[in-house]
């Protein structure tokens, strides 16, 4: 049978564009019976594995199955899990870009990104570009030591001088990828370096273009053209996912290296901020656990009990 597997690319419900394994772009519209399914349950969405079939007559495909995800890129809307809205499956990382200078970084804005990454379970990897822009030695070093210590993997570019570049195009081939981080960090210089010719919309135009629309605009995945079967998430949602639905008690679990510490506290539901004899504070006082990070935890503890509050 000619059943053929394929990566839905884009489409917002009705018509899907899939991608099939042999790089053919091929129009698609749900089986009846698949569409029921999706009544009850799932969304069919953008990085989907499923598989086609021609229809019997005309020019198009059905798809009759969907594989199933080992992640979700969502965005949760304020009430919890009901409103969660799926931008894209099946995303194997996340990229978190910023700069050493120009602009200026800011470890509570990196430690929320990476915290919005942990919540949806993705994988992140940290980005420090504009390495050219470092001026005290040991800078960059300093900036990405209580990352590395957390376990992320960090990688330190400069698009100006070709620093990183080709290690950072081996961490996007055969993946797929989402890029983060503040504007003017140097993302789209990014990208477009790596791979030219890249069809990406770029955040910002996006972010205006969507203003007050956000249901008719949807991802993206990009292929990459280097034939690695890797693909870039082009989503205008990515910066909005936010903490929405995070409780504040999974907070911690959000913060890899406190993990070891987490159920070694005296009080099982310890949040690490007052409480006595707090297995997290006491490794933070033995300079186990890196200072800036647990401020960045207090601090989003902090708005997460008010918004906890708020529902
Ligand atoms: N010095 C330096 N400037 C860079 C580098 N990468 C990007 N830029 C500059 O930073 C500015 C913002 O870059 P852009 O790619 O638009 O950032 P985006 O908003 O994150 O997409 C542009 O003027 C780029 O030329 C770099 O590695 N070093
Ligand atoms: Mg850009
Ligand atoms: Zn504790």
């Amino acid at each position: 049978m000619s059943v053929r597997p394929g990566i839905v690319i884009e489409g917002t419900g009705g018509i899907w564009q899939v991608r099939t394994r042999d790089g053919e772009l091929v129009p698609a519209a749900l089986a009846g019976r698949l569409k029921q399914e999706e009544r009850d349950h799932v969304k069919l969405a953008v990085g989907d594995h499923v598989t086609v079939e021609p229809e019997e007559r005309g020019q198009g495909f059905r798809i009759v199955s969907i594989g199933a995800r080992h992640s979700v890129l969502a965005r949760r809307e304020p009430g919890g899990r009901r409103g969660e809205r799926v931008l894209a499956a099946n995303v194997d990382q996340v990229l978190v870009v910023i700069s050493v200078a120009n602009p200026e970084p800011h470890p509570r804005m990196i430690d929320r990104f990476l915290v919005v990454c942990e919540a949806n379970d993705l994988v992140a990897h940290l980005v420090l570009n504009k390495v050219d822009l470092a001026t005290a030695p040991g800078a960059v070093d300093a900036l990405a030591h209580p990352y590395e210590r957390a376990g992320y993997p960090v990688h330190r570019t400069s698009v100006k001088q070709d620093v990183g570049l080709d290690e950072l195009r081996g961490v996007l081939a055969g993946r797929v990828t989402a890029v983060t981080g503040p504007s003017g960090v140097g993302k789209s210089s990014l990208l477009n370096t790596l791979h030219p010719g890249l069809a990406l919309r770029t955040q910002e135009i996006s972010a205006s273009v969507n203003k007050g629309r956000h249901t008719t605009v949807g991802s993206k995945l990009v292929p990459l053209p280097d034939g690695s079967d890797g693909y870039l998430v082009d989503t205008p949602g990515l910066r909005e996912i936010g903490m929405w639905g995070l409780p504040a008690d999974s907070l911690d679990q959000c913060f890899p290296e406190f993990r070891p510490y987490l159920g070694e506290c005296r009080f099982q539901d310890c949040q690490h901020d007052v409480e006595p004899e707090c297995a997290v504070r006491a490794a933070l006082a033995a300079g186990v656990l890196h200072r800036g990070r647990y401020e960045s935890y207090i601090k989003l503890l902090g708005e997460l009990r008010l918004s906890d509050k708020v529902r």
